[in-house]
């Protein structure tokens, strides 16, 4: 059985250097050109591929959906292949920015579990399939913050003045705001916003940063104590210090799923097929979740977990957790007043 800890070690020892901007060489004809978000995927899976197909592979990635959605709709990067989330599908399918997926030249999709296919956005997976899933989650330091929380309202707790980061990702810091408040996910109702508006205002002194990409390196520094970040990202950050324990709200948080798809004006996406079967391999799939520590919907890929990683409730959360979450839904137009409540929170 693989040694869960001394594999990731490795693979977050090299992961800055092999994956962030990576170009692996081959012939010059043959490039594939990535966008994904940061730390989402096992850099020894993109040189693997890279020598069986022998391409050329530029790996670029970002932070937050709006960045996908931005650089796409501006043309930029010229790329091949896109993780974009199951909200942010809504937008890029809008404006035509995704090509129909070729099925035929990906086999392998039969291993995943149906319950994760069919995203509202994309209801017969014409332009995505699913590559991970995970939650909205809270890291901690074990050394700082007793007891172990079990709720959003460490957040807002004043002895952890300073001390706390929150995602620089609207849906996902005013959502922490309203499930706290009790309220929905995805409320657009204005009391309910206004009362986020007021939550979140009054949490900005208790803040050490708005961040969605430097949390893992504050709380394993020791700087931040308590951060609001996605759950792989936050149990890569426990396996490189286990004074960091990741909490899954017992009351109920916001469930995602990231897909793999490839942008209309790709120019390989013989590649990008190549790519996304590759990923779908069980085997690699397996290795790629071990790495990333977010929960697969490949169910030929869980399977071959470990029994104590298919079993961690930080990773995959018992039913009654799963049952009180929702998944983030686009708001439409209605964006608009979300906007308004970040603009208030961040001025
Ligand atoms: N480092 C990978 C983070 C992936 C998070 N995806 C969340 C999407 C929520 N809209």
């Amino acid at each position: 059985m693989i040694c869960r800890r001394k594999f990731l070690t490795a693979v977050v020892a090299t992961w800055g250097s092999a994956v962030a901007g990576c170009h692996v060489t081959a012939r010059s004809d043959r490039v594939l050109r990535i966008f994904n978000w940061s730390d989402y995927i096992a850099p020894h899976l993109v040189e693997r591929f890279a020598k069986l197909h022998d391409c050329h592979i530029v790996y670029d990635s970002y932070a937050s959906d709006a960045e996908l959605e931005t650089r796409l709709a501006t043309g930029g990067g010229g790329y091949d292949l896109v993780f974009p989330s199951d909200r942010a599908l809504v937008p890029l399918l809008a404006k035509e920015l995704l090509q129909p997926l070729n099925k035929s030249l990906l086999p392998a999709a039969r291993h995943l579990d149906p319950q994760f296919l069919g995203v509202p956005a994309d209801p017969g997976n014409r332009y995505s399939l699913p590559y991970f899933w995970g939650t909205l989650a809270i890291g901690v330091r074990v050394d700082r913050v007793e007891p172990r929380p079990d709720s959003f309202a460490v957040l807002f707790d004043s002895r952890y003045r300073g001390r706390i980061t929150v995602l620089d990702d609207l849906e996902a810091t005013i959502g922490a705001a309203l499930l706290h408040l009790g309220y929905s996910l995805n409320s657009v109702d204005p009391q309910h916003l206004a009362e986020a508006a007021q939550l979140l205002r009054a949490q900005r002194p208790l803040l050490q940063a708005y961040t969605s990409d430097s949390y893992k390196e504050r709380l394993i520094a020791g700087e931040a104590w308590v951060a609001l970040g996605w759950s792989g990202d936050l149990l890569q950050a426990s396996q490189e210090e286990e004074r960091i324990d990741v909490v899954v709200p017992r009351g109920g948080t916001m469930l995602w799923v990231d897909s793999m798809a490839i942008p209309r004006a790709a120019r390989r996406p013989d590649l990008a097929h190549a790519f996304i079967d590759f990923l779908l391999d069980p085997q690699i799939a397996c290795d790629n979740a071990l790495a990333v520590q977010y929960a697969t919907p490949n169910a030929a890929a869980r399977r071959l977990l470990p029994p104590e990683v298919q079993a961690d409730p930080r990773v995959y959360p018992p039913q009654e957790v799963l049952s009180r979450s929702q998944w983030l839904a686009y708001r439409g137009p209605q964006i608009v007043r979300l906007e308004a409540v970040w603009r208030q929170v961040r001025a």
